[in-house]
């Protein structure tokens, strides 16, 4: 199995809208298991298949200690949010190196289908409920960086693309 190229940040196909996964297929399961495989080797709490440049409503979590609980939501919706709401530092894959403060809900109640195409729903809070949301915006088109200010964001977008054209350059 392969590891996909994860796109980094303020690569433009990261705004993408996903669209809905049609079926369950082969070709799905083959990769949410390019995903998992993706998103372990980099260390990852989540991935979104947006970050791997596949524009379908299909993210990939696993918030355990032992990095043996993975969950694949395809298709997820938010059927409640907690009024309640929680600030944390978030990081993201595609933004390496920065980290900062998000207010999300607190809690979370999804519904969406497994690896097996089959309707669940999960309620999550703490960290899988930020890392499900946070998942989510990037099947919206979001990076968390659009929270921050203007200042922030124009930072960190002049430092990722400084970044890139050293390692162009090495
Ligand atoms: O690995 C990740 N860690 C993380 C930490 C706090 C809040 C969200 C995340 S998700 C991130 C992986 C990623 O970029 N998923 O899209
Ligand atoms: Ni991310």
């Amino acid at each position: 199995m392969a590891l996909l190229p994860i796109l980094v940040y303020p690569d433009p196909r990261l705004h993408t809208v996903a669209r809905p996964v049609q079926e369950v297929d082969a070709r799905v399961k083959k990769l949410v298991a390019q995903m998992l495989e993706t998103m372990y080797d980099a260390n990852g709490i989540g991935l979104a298949a947006t970050q791997v440049d596949v524009h379908e409503r299909l993210v990939v979590v696993d918030v355990s200690d032992e990095r043996n609980q993975p969950l694949v939501l395809i298709n997820p919706e938010i059927v409640w949010a907690s009024a309640e709401k929680q600030v944390s530092d978030e990081g993201c894959l595609s933004v390496p190196g920065i980290y900062d403060g998000v207010e999300r809900a607190q809690a979370v109640k999804i519904k969406a289908l497994d690896e097996l195409g089959h309707p669940r729903t999960i309620e999550a809070e703490g960290t899988l409920a930020v890392c499900i949301q946070h998942e989510m915006d990037h099947l919206l088109g979001k990076v968390f960086v659009e929270y921050l200010s203007p200042l922030k964001r124009n930072r960190i977008k002049t430092k990722m693309l400084k970044a890139r054209r050293e390692t162009v350059r090495a």
